[in-house]
């Protein structure tokens, strides 16, 4: 469609007069986005077909990715990477008289997920693309995506995402796809030719919707789909027409609408049970119609489906795709159990993301038997025969049973279902999985040893280097080439420059030139003017207590009430950045937020300290937000207990913008220390072999830590006394209490110590810029390995089959 400058700017001028009959000097910004927007899906749309004809056409293995979470953000830039248009678009629209930049602000986030499961999701779509796999993903399209934070007073407040608002400019409805999937109803058995017929009456059936979003691969070539589903009434107006059935319909409408309406706000505390349950079922068994439908035009039979299907569920939200495809197998199909049964567990497999115990699904049976009655009869079959299969194999062990069983008296343990019928298990770091395999599911891998696995999480360079940080991304290009590009992990070619000082002034330029922008951000939206020149310390994640954001404004005030205390302390100035949502219905986070305002407002505005010293909590961490914090940081906040943050992903953003990390030996952090030694980054704190010790006896007494070290002690007190930060005794009494009379559940004050020497070691390290540059590029250099190239090429040749010809990204 145009392939330089001048054909771009020419075809985009004849597109607004076409499509909005509006001449350029007319056109407004949301105009300019629309028709930008709009011309480059239509410019995918050859290649998108050419690649499922091609798909087709080579009858290719097929991997389809269920997640009730993909946190997209935004796509503009990112697409325009991806094709290769981006510096033409960016230089023809210059011309034109709009900044690219600008424009991209236009575009809503898709917020379709909660934290790092959903980012990892949108980052795994964008490898698999990019790699040329036929990789597709399986979701919801929530009209909703996950809130809008404001800071009211220092407090958190909802308000709702409503992303689709200006209309979506990536997707297309596809009506000929459309499927349907019933809830409710009453199974009636009876016998034909000498076998049992399941047939389900008086279901409410709704009409799944699928809206395709083009995941464009790097080179743009390659475009693999994101199908999302929506849901709508079945009903036509004419079926319920009358007076009171009038009122009826609406009613009915907007219950049937209600199940896409919402992403799950919240990824460990769990209400609005039934809803999600739909939501769950919805997203199976409208993604497995459409993947039987596409599997059908292949003129395969159906034992053929294995090779030709993966089907890979991200955590145990998508387990219900197990029992829905024994269903249609057995139901629709006409198969018999053991062939169903066989299909469908080399079919699926499963990643686990958590051994948090609040995040491990379980749901409550009387609810799976009401909703979807024919699934939950699948689910006690299944259940009866891996539990008959267990009683052979441990008869002298019979208390091993109800540990394992998938139905544990009025509950259904989702993950024991995802394992059982699944024939691969991975652990997302490999800390993780040891975890897993030695602790949280130790007894299902001494039954299935081969069906475990890890596969550490990944980054897509191409959105959080070369788009997020392109002068960085020059710079690697200039040192080593660009081939990493395509092959990241061929970044390690920088660590022979690490000392070149050349390179080292030039890594530094730009990361003071992110900073200083970010430094305009955050007076542009907050009013505070904060240093550029200090450094800038983030903390940026979802907000939960192992997440330790608790710890990091612990230290904040310590710091504080030295600096009050004896004004010649000598510290390099720091810039304290925290962004972080919390789960509405998790107060114990929201009161975390409000703490952190309530020291950040006392800090900034004493002039004592602040020239040395500012706290900013930026509102509404999104993925946009986070492409303009990562690439302008210095410190790198992942400070999670040890052992409870599965993998973390920021940790490998910020690594590959050559921010340093203070952590502790958690998830990914245990592979990035590996490979950049303890020189390189900052660690602390308990192992998590300790902090698992610590738990199995009942934790550590938080008291003598709190009588013994006077730095804890004062830092604790001043929660509950009008002290250094005004605070009234009762206001953050909770989270004294909490810490106190809990035990400190995550190790808050038992690492506090080391944390604080690791913030003084921070402090030295950077008076030596060379040396702080140095270890900058070394973690720069060694970050390809985290890019998710690598771990979907493992995923595909490991896990799913696939063949594919990047054999070298497996390095
Ligand atoms: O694997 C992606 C991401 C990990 O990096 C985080 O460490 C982990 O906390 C997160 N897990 C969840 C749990 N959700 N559920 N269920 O989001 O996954």
């Amino acid at each position: 469609m145009f392939n330089n400058k001048e054909a771009f700017k020419l075809l985009f001028q004849e597109n607004l007069v076409s499509k909005l009959g509006k001449p350029l000097k007319e056109a407004q910004k949301a105009d300019i986005y629309t028709i930008l927007s709009s011309m480059i899906r239509e410019y995918v749309g050859k290649n998108w077909a050419d690649t499922n004809q091609n798909f087709q056409f080579h009858q290719k293995k097929q991997v389809y990715y269920f997640s009730m979470e993909f946190l997209i953000g935004r796509l503009l830039g990112n697409n325009l990477l991806n094709l290769g248009v981006l510096e033409c678009v960016r230089e023809g629209l210059k011309e034109l008289g709009w900044d690219l930049e600008e424009l991209e602000e236009e575009e809503s986030d898709a917020g379709l997920g909660n934290g790092g499961l959903g980012r990892l999701a949108a980052c795994f779509l964008d490898s698999l693309a990019s790699l040329k796999y036929a990789g597709h993903g399986c979701g919801i399209r929530y009209r909703y995506g996950l809130f809008e934070q404001k800071i009211v007073e220092g407090n958190q407040v909802e308000l709702p995402d409503y992303w689709l608002q200006k209309g979506n400019e990536w997707e297309v409805r596809r009506a000929d796809k459309k499927v349907e999937v019933r809830f409710w109803g009453n199974v009636e058995i009876h016998e034909e030719d000498e076998e049992l017929v399941f047939e389900t009456h008086n279901y409410e059936a709704v009409t799944a919707m699928p809206y395709d979003v083009p995941v464009i691969g790097y080179g743009g070539e390659h475009v693999n789909t994101l199908r999302i589903w929506s849901a709508e009434s079945t009903m036509d107006h004419t079926e319920m027409s009358g007076p009171n059935n009038y009122y009826k319909f609406i009613h009915y409408n907007r219950s049937v609408e209600s199940i896409s309406d919402f992403l799950y706000p919240d990824d460990s505390q769990y209400e609005g049970k039934l809803l999600r349950l739909k939501q769950q079922y919805f997203l199976c068994s409208a993604g497995l119609q459409s993947i039987l439908g596409t599997f059908e035009r292949l003129g395969l039979t159906i034992d053929h489906l294995p090779e030709k299907v993966a089907i890979h569920i991200n955590d145990t939200h998508p387990t219900l795709v197990i029992p829905e495809l024994m269903r249609i197998l057995i139901d629709v199909k006409g198969l018999g159990w053991a062939e169903a049964w066989d299909i469908t567990s080399r079919t699926v497999s499963y990643t686990n993301h958590t051994t948090l115990s609040e995040a491990l699904e379980k749901w409550p049976i009387s609810m799976v038997k009401e909703l979807l009655p024919r699934i939950y009869m699948i689910i006690e079959e299944i259940n009866k025969q891996f539990c008959g299969m267990l009683m052979k194999k441990y008869p002298e062990h019979p208390e091993i049973i109800p540990q394992m069983s998938i139905i544990d008296g009025e509950q259904l343990k989702m993950a024991n279902l995802a394992i059982v019928g699944s024939y691969s298990v991975n652990g997302v770091a490999a800390l993780h999985t040891d975890i897993l395999k030695k602790r949280e599911m130790k007894l299902f891998y001494d039954l299935y040893p081969t069906r475990f696995n890890n596969k550490t999480n990944g980054i897509t360079h191409r959105r959080w280097l070369m788009h997020a940080n392109p002068a960085l991304a020059d710079l690697i290009s200039n040192t080593i080439g660009t081939r990493w590009m395509n092959e990241p992990q061929e970044m390690v070619g920088l660590l022979k420059y690490s000392e070149d000082i050349g390179l080292q002034d030039r890594t530094r330029a730009i990361k003071q030139h992110n900073k200083m922008k970010l430094a305009s951000y955050i007076h542009e939206k907050q009013g505070i003017i904060v240093d550029p020149y200090s450094i800038f310390d983030v903390h940026v994640k979802r907000l939960h207590g192992y997440k330790r954001q608790l710890m990091n404004i612990l230290h904040i005030m310590y710091l504080y009430i030295q600096m009050k205390q004896n004004s010649t302390i000598e510290r390099i100035p720091r810039t304290f950045i925290f962004g972080a949502k919390a789960a509405p219905s998790y107060s114990f986070a929201k009161r975390i937020i409000k703490l952190i305002n309530v020291v950040a407002n006392q800090v900034n505005r004493d002039r004592e300290v602040n020239q040395k010293m500012k706290v900013i909590f930026l509102e509404n961490y999104s993925v946009s937000l986070a492409e303009k914090i990562i690439p302008a940081s210095d410190v790198s906040e992942q400070i999670s207990t040890a052992s409870k943050e599965a993998s973390g992903t920021g940790n490998m953003k910020f690594m590959m913008n050559g921010a340093l990390t203070l952590g502790t030996m958690d998830g990914a952090n245990v592979e990035m220390h590996e490979m950049i030694g303890d020189d390189n980054m900052f660690l602390f704190g308990l192992q998590s072999a300790q902090v698992l010790d610590y738990y199995q006896h009942g934790g550590y007494v938080v008291k003598d830590v709190y009588h013994k070290d006077a730095r804890v002690r004062e830092v604790m007190d001043q929660l509950v006394t009008p002290g250094y930060f005004g605070i009234n005794e009762l206001e953050f009494g909770d989270i004294f209490n909490s810490i106190m009379s809990t035990n400190d559940e995550y190790f808050v004050l038992k690492d506090f110590a080391s944390y604080v020497d690791a913030h003084l070691q921070i402090d030295l390290s950077y008076r030596n810029s060379k040396e702080w540059q140095r270890k900058s590029i070394l973690n720069i250099g060694h970050s390809g390995k985290f890019s998710s190239d690598c771990t979907i090429s493992k995923y595909a040749s490991e896990i799913w089959g696939l063949k594919g010809n990047q054999a070298k990204l497996q390095a």
